[in-house]
């Protein structure tokens, strides 16, 4: 089926629209409309036709898609965390797939002719040009109205071509204005933007109205108009020129291999419109840890494809760049800010982006941190290095984003008073007012570094002079690495929402990142996306974030459970009961999370310095990573306190400082954030510090068990192989939350010495461990840490085969068999699960988890279900090793068998 767009050039046709109104109908989700019958004004002279379709003569249309429109088209073949299959990227497993309704009259024509309205024009086509949706929504009516016609533009070309239409004057850049009158035979829809990307993120409205709470207020709001909160609506992609991902988990770069940008840019193209979807406008493509040979002229033209790939979609090409590159690959012997060369040669380097890039956005800087060099080597301050930027970049209008994420990672944690949480307001507020107007400050959105449960970061009250950013991670590094379901918009909303109380005043984050609270230029949110190759992020659910990412910086008044139920609208299905249950779902994950990986402000408690994925607890202390939380025999939690801490809490403005100095009045659940107390410390629940410890991780563990249920009670109401993915997920976070729970309870129990007043931790009924069973082959080894192996040890094997054997000694009965073993990288190893000699169960350990050492990383629990067990039976696992993956075994569990998962 060809699709053809008509651009029409329109003159001012004296057409008065009469005075009806949108009247919205009571029965459907759809608008029955009425209108007084009126012809739609004329073209003054015939179509440019660039091409033109039927599909595009669509009524106000119900369609309805094929199911297959998710996964069902990309060859998803996924079983569980085992080999992630790469998968290609389509647009529709995000949440752009044909729109079950349409909210659209007629022929669609764009009166301009560049490529961002082509985009737009073509995005009304696409939407309504799948077969399926044709078959659905095209009517016996259709003759009847053809007539009709949706106009796109911007509000000077729509003013110019229909002097009648009473386009506002007043609309910003990329803010949309949604009109319509006429009847249902004949009518005119414009959308109007007030540039050229306003008319495109008008389009997408209305392609997403019919899916989204949007439409109440688009009934109440005619006609509607919208724009974005802020300004700055980034995605930073932390991809490296060989195409790996710093912190990605969806497989390798769309935009770079081998140390160029790729052939292939349709990826791009997609991504961009799927971008553009949610009003995102900019992209930085590369890791801020960034290779200075991108800006070599070379890198750059490859760039430029990038650049004009992206552009069509209103998405501006930015980078990350290497303070030093003047130095690094200029051949000077300096990169200091201060000296006149080196501005000379930004300012060359400038004027050459933009000789390729016109509309280039501009740069993203880390200096000064993790090993990035910055201006600290020349004494220079971070002011100095933004302005730097800043003034080659000001005469094309680009922007520096420099990061606040700048701190020492050697500092001294012997030091009770030293203390990376107050660095980015130590560094940086002293430099407000300095920076130049088109510097953005750029600031994580807490103090330390995107854990699952952080204080808002004082820094964003701390600059009152100076444009500011939010960075927020949608790339799940801290958060289970898109293996588990984390919906983070409820954390992001949070921190929006937060009022710092500057100056005595109402300032919550989402104004001051506006630049409203104080008045500032420019301001903005941006998210680490880290998309790849493989379905975008890997995971199909996890694409909520970014949608969320989207849809709160347009508008950070949007509630969590509002962007949840339209994501679940457009991606999985429209059935109540489908969005009911995924919406759920989604709110209840990051509470989960935090439940069972690090509660009470206690930051994300896994590997620091290596897979930021499993539990490892002591990984953040004794280190100059800084990370610490403090966790000793007397108590946990650190004093951030100005009277006996660190003074961090006195970062905040009087009112929020005075609440966090003291444990009796900080929340509970950023507690041991800012206090270190004994582990019989009652919270404001009553409960001590380590029952609640306790009791959080096995909650966490049980809702993250209960989200199995959920999903599976929506079998045969989604996409069957959707289904079966996220199902294969889901369980896996189930085991995985345990590895966590054990962990975490384990170690506090021996450090505090404390017991479970529920008598669960260190108890396990029907748990066998492995370094007690009859061992043939395997040999016992202590896992580090130790917490993460159920008392600390595991058995291995440095054979072709080994084999564990219990003697099954409880009562008769149907039992499910969970085998927790280690899935190493570097080979798959085979597992069996023998009873009395005949296999129950074989598996391949073949996913891709982190580690080629037995830890939580990869501690994996496969469950063999109702199996019929009597006294004197033998349980035997055999495993045989595969490449370096030795087949290490933790221990068994035999619980009595339930319908329910929750003893994944
Ligand atoms: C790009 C954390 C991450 C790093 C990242 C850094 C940053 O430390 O682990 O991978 O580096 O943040 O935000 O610069």
């Amino acid at each position: 089926m060809r699709n053809k767009i008509a651009f029409l050039s329109l003159c001012g046709v004296p057409w008065v629209p009469p005075v009806s109104l949108l009247r919205p109908g009571k029965a459907s989700t759809l608008p029955s409309l009425q209108f007084r019958t009126t012809e739609p004004p004329k073209p003054c002279h015939p179509e440019r036709s660039v091409a033109e379709s039927k599909d595009l003569r669509l009524p106000f249309a119900l369609m309805r898609p094929s199911r297959a429109g998710w996964i069902g088209r990309t060859a998803l073949a996924f079983s569980l965390v085992t080999a992630l299959t790469v998968s290609a990227q389509t647009a529709d497993q995000a949440w752009l797939r044909n729109p079950d309704r349409l909210f659209l009259f007629g022929k669609v024509v764009a009166l301009g002719t560049s490529p961002i309205e082509q985009s737009a024009a073509q995005e009304l086509s696409r939407s309504v040009s799948h077969p399926a949706s044709v078959k659905g929504g095209i009517s016996s009516t259709f003759e009847e109205r053809e007539k009709s016609l949706t106009v796109v533009g911007t509000a000077g070309e729509i003013r110019k071509a229909y002097p009648a239409v009473p386009v506002p004057g007043d609309l910003k850049p990329d803010e949309y204005w949604l009109w319509w009158n006429g009847s249902q035979a004949s009518s005119l829809t414009i959308v109007a933007g007030g540039d050229e990307r306003g008319a495109l993120y008008g389009v997408f409205a209305i392609r997403r109205l019919p899916a989204t709470a949007e439409m109440g207020k688009f009934k109440a709001d005619y006609p509607y108009r919208d724009h974005p909160a802020l300004p700055i609506r980034w995605v930073d992609e932390w991809d490296n020129p060989d195409g790996s991902i710093e912190r990605g988990y969806a497989g390798r770069s769309i935009f770079f291999e081998g140390g160029k940008v790729r052939e292939d840019l349709a990826p791009v193209a997609a991504y961009a419109r799927l971008l553009a979807s949610v009003g995102i406008n900019g992209c930085n493509v590369n890791n801020v840890n960034a290779a200075p040979l991108l800006l070599a002229p070379e890198s750059l033209q490859g760039l430029a494809r990038v650049a004009n790939t992206m552009r069509p979609w209103g998405v501006r090409l930015t980078l990350s760049v290497d303070i030093a590159s003047p130095q690094k690959i200029g051949g000077l012997s300096t990169f200091d800010p201060l000296d006149p060369a080196v501005k000379a040669w930004w300012t060359a380097k400038v004027d050459e982006i933009y000789t390729l890039i016109p509309d280039f956005a501009g740069f993203t800087v880390k200096a000064d941190s993790e090993g990035q060099p910055g201006p600290a080597s020349y004494g220079r301050t971070p002011a100095d290095a933004a302005n730097l930027l800043a003034a080659a970049l000001e005469p094309h209008g680009g922007v520096v984003l420099y990061r606040a994420f700048v701190y020492n990672h050697h500092a001294d944690w012997r030091d009770p008073r030293a203390d990376r949480a107050r660095a980015a307001y130590d560094i940086f507020h002293p430099l407000d007012g300095k920076f130049a107007s088109n510097v953005i400050v750029q600031t994580k959105e807490g103090p330390i570094d995107f854990q699952a449960q952080e204080p808002v970061s004082p820094l964003f009250a701390g600059l009152t002079h100076t444009s500011q950013a939010m960075e927020i991670e949608v790339t799940q590094e801290y958060t289970g690495q898109q293996r588990h379901l984390v919906y983070l918009a409820p954390m992001w909303k949070w921190v929006l929402d937060f009022d710092l109380r500057a100056g005595g005043q109402s300032t919550p984050v989402k104004q001051i990142i506006a630049g409203t609270s104080f008045h500032q230029p420019l301001g903005g949110m941006v998210a680490v996306a880290g998309v790849g190759r493989d379905a975008w992020l890997g995971s199909p659910l996890a694409l909520a974030n970014l949608y969320a990412f989207g849809r709160l910086a347009w508008d950070p008044n949007l509630s969590p459970e509002e962007i949840a139920a339209e994501w679940t609208r457009q991606t999985v299905g429209t059935d109540p009961q489908v969005v009911r249950t995924v919406v759920n779902m989604l709110m209840q994950s990051w509470p989960a999370y935090v439940n069972y990986t690090g509660p009470l402000g206690m930051q994300t408690l896994t590997d620091i310095t290596g897979s930021h994925y499993g539990p490892n607890i002591e990984s953040s202390e004794n280190n100059g990573w800084g990370q610490w939380h403090r966790a000793a025999r007397d108590g946990v939690g650190m004093d951030r306190t100005v009277a006996t801490g660190t003074g961090y809490a006195g970062q905040y403005p009087q009112q929020v400082a005075r609440l966090y100095e003291t444990a009796a009045t900080t929340p509970d659940n950023l507690l041991l954030f800012f206090h270190h107390v004994p582990y019989s410390y009652r919270l404001h629940s009553g409960q001590t510090v380590i029952q609640y410890i306790y009791d959080s991780h096995y909650q966490g563990a049980a809702q993250a068990a209960a989200l199995v249920d959920e999903w599976a009670s929506l079998q045969g109401r989604i996409d069957p192989r959707l289904f079966a993915d996220v199902k294969a997920r889901l369980q896996y976070q189930a085991g995985h939350a345990i590895v966590w729970r054990d962990a975490i309870v384990q170690y506090f129990l021996k450090l505090s010495g404390i017991p479970d007043e529920q008598g669960r931790a260190g108890h396990y009924p029907g748990r066998l461990e492995a370094e007690d069973a009859r061992l043939t082959g395997y040999t016992v080894i202590d896992v580090m840490p130790w917490e993460d192996a159920s008392a600390g040890k595991a058995v291995t094997c440095d054979r072709t085969n080994c084999s564990a054997e219990w003697t099954y000694t409880g009562a008769p009965g149907r039992f499910n068999i969970a085998v927790q073993y280690f899935d190493l990288q570097g080979g798959t190893a085979k597992f069996t699960l023998a009873i009395n000699g005949q296999p129950a169960a074989t598996w391949a350990a073949d996913a891709t988890l982190p580690s080629t050492r037995p830890n939580g990383d990869n501690s994996t629990r496969y469950t063999v279900r109702a199996v019929e067990l009597k006294p004197g039976d033998l349980l035997r696992v055999e495993g045989a090793p595969g490449g370096t993956d030795p087949a290490a075994l933790d221990y068994i569990e035999v619980t009595p068998a339930v319908a329910s998962s929750i003893q994944q």
